[in-house]
């Protein structure tokens, strides 16, 4: 196991890296929506928010860093995910949690040095959908559009219709919610502490979140 010597990344720097990721997640990114990921955010018609993804576990795997964006067009709500440093070519589970906070280290309950998918939900709270290619569903068995390639790299991009999204979840707000990427390679030997079944143990190993807050300019065009 690896040790956990960088765990401390300085603000600036994830900013630095996210903005280069924005550049080049859109040329490596496996869904031709992406390519509209940037004008998105620029035409939202409504408030914008925004979550700092910060590394989890990455005593197990890089430090997963990236930029969260939920945006609005007319009656659409707009969810951009820009990550680097994931496990490469891995199809990343991710979603969209009820709490308010992002776990830390002493959210190992158990002490076998991993923050699982149980003891996430302590802090994030449980999942209310995933971030996939249906944000009106439930259904976690959906992991398009996540994909991470030869260098850690992705970028996500889905809408929903903000009518679908309140019939769901009635009087529905982002901000204060918590956004967490998943995902750690197949290869790597988990301790049999860890919650979930044995075929999904790697794929729902938490390795990113952020706290999605209001952003400060309200872009309106
Ligand atoms: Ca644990």
């Amino acid at each position: 196991m690896k040790k956990n010597s960088r765990r401390s990344v300085a603000p600036i720097c994830l900013a630095a890296i996210a903005a280069l990721l924005m550049a080049c997640g859109k040329e490596s990114g496996s869904s031709s929506q992406q390519n509209t990921s940037a004008q998105e955010e620029v035409e939202s018609t409504g408030p914008s928010y925004r979550a700092q993804m910060r590394p989890l576990n990455n005593t197990i795997t890089e430090n997963a860093i990236g930029v969260a964006l939920w945006s609005q067009k007319g009656s659409d709500y707009i969810v951009q995910l820009n990550m680097t440093n994931t496990p490469s070519n891995l199809e990343h589970f991710q979603a969209l949690h009820e709490g308010s906070a992002c776990p830390d280290e002493a959210a190992d309950k158990n002490s076998d040095g991993i923050i699982d998918g149980e003891e996430l939900k302590l802090a994030a709270g449980k999942i209310l959908f995933p971030l996939d290619s249906n944000l009106s569903s439930k259904n976690t068995d959906d992991f398009a559009q996540s994909r991470a390639n030869d260098f850690g790299n992705y970028v996500y991009w889905s809408k929903v219709g903000s009518r679908a999204l309140e019939q769901l979840y009635p009087r529905f707000h982002p901000a204060g919610k918590v956004v967490v990427v998943y995902g750690v390679d197949s290869q790597y030997a988990l301790p049999g502490s860890i919650s979930g079944a044995d075929s999904n143990k790697h794929r729902y190993i938490p390795i990113s979140c952020g706290v999605i807050r209001a952003t400060n300019a309200q872009k309106v065009y």
